[in-house]
């Protein structure tokens, strides 16, 4: 079992110097308006995997970038994709903190935070698969510790993607039943895709729309269902009246210069949502 607070703690003051360097607005580091500030349909996803697996790549994908071939390790990225979707407005932030795996305190804070996990492998990488097993558990462990509940009852939702699909078979060193085993069992909360963001197939789609599934998102917030507009248009779409009515089909903004909330935020976020399990009673009949 994971013991919580004392990680949290720790991680809390060796990350003291962190902290200093990020803004205290607890979502970007510019201004937003009240309804971005406080967006009732946010969700984060938290992107993992080993390295090289093609974890930016899809991520590219999914804000609609093309595939690049040269390979740069990713140090931390995050991405705020605003939405107006039938009136309502949706709030997606994306966070591929590749570079974590040698601090755990921050890697299970990190996890702690995320509402839904795209987590990757590389079918052409035996240990990014057992990597990406690893991750499951270590993800259902700190959610169910949060949670007070046993790891097969957190039913974290988690997106697999074994990804370079467009490689020759016989750089394949994971089979379909292996990644069946791992990652398609009884746990519905789990989906498995194999996809190429190489190619950017059909499969990278349904692997996008699974994960707005899973996080309760409308079917819209995936890459080829709305039309891509300009933070400032997204805004002014925001204020509603005929404006709005005349752009009413879904539309999208990347927020260009969001940043990942401060590490202090996200360590309130997590003790405070601990806590309120910890002190909640049960409803009375
Ligand atoms: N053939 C093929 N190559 C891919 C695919 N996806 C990514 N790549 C390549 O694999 C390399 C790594 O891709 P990245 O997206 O940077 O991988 P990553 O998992 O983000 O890597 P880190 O940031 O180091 O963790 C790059 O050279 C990509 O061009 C794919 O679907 N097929
Ligand atoms: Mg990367």
């Amino acid at each position: 079992m994971i013991s919580l607070e004392p990680s949290l703690c720790s991680f809390s003051s060796h990350c003291s110097f962190v902290l200093c360097r990020f803004s205290s607005s607890a979502l970007s580091g510019v201004p937003c308006s009240p309804t971005e500030q406080f967006p009732r349909n946010s969700r984060r996803v938290v992107v993992l995997g080993a390295p090289r697996v093609g974890k930016t790549s899809i991520v590219r994908r999914f804000l609609r970038e093309d595939f690049e071939e040269r390979y740069e390790p990713t140090r931390e990225d995050f991405h705020r994709k605003l939405y107006h979707i039938r009136g309502e407005a949706y709030q997606i932030d994306i966070l591929d903190p590749a570079g974590e795996r040698e601090f755990p305190a921050k890697r299970r804070l990190t996890i702690l935070t995320g509402d839904i996990f795209l987590l990757v492998l590389s079918l052409d990488d035996r240990a990014s698969f057992d990597e990406a097993r690893s991750l499951r558990s270590e993800i259902s462990q700190a959610k169910s510790a949060l949670l007070r509940c046993p790891a097969e009852g957190a039913r974290v939702p988690v997106v697999v993607c074994a990804n370079k699909a467009d490689l020759p078979a016989e750089e394949r060193a994971v089979s379909r039943a292996e990644l069946l085993r791992a990652f398609g069992g009884k746990d519905t909360a789990c989906t498995l895709f194999e996809t190429s963001a190489k190619e950017g197939d059909e499969t990278l789609e349904r692997a996008f729309e699974a994960l707005a599934a899973r996080a309760g998102l409308p079917v819209e917030t995936g890459p080829s269902h709305h039309r891509r507009v300009s933070l400032r248009s997204y805004r002014r779409l925001g204020g509603g009246g005929r404006k709005a009515e005349a752009h009413a089909s879904p539309c999208g903004a990347l927020h260009p210069l969001a940043r990942r909330p401060s590490m202090n935020a996200d360590l309130r976020l997590v003790l405070a949502t601990h806590g309120k399990k910890r002190t909640s009673k049960p409803a009375k009949k």
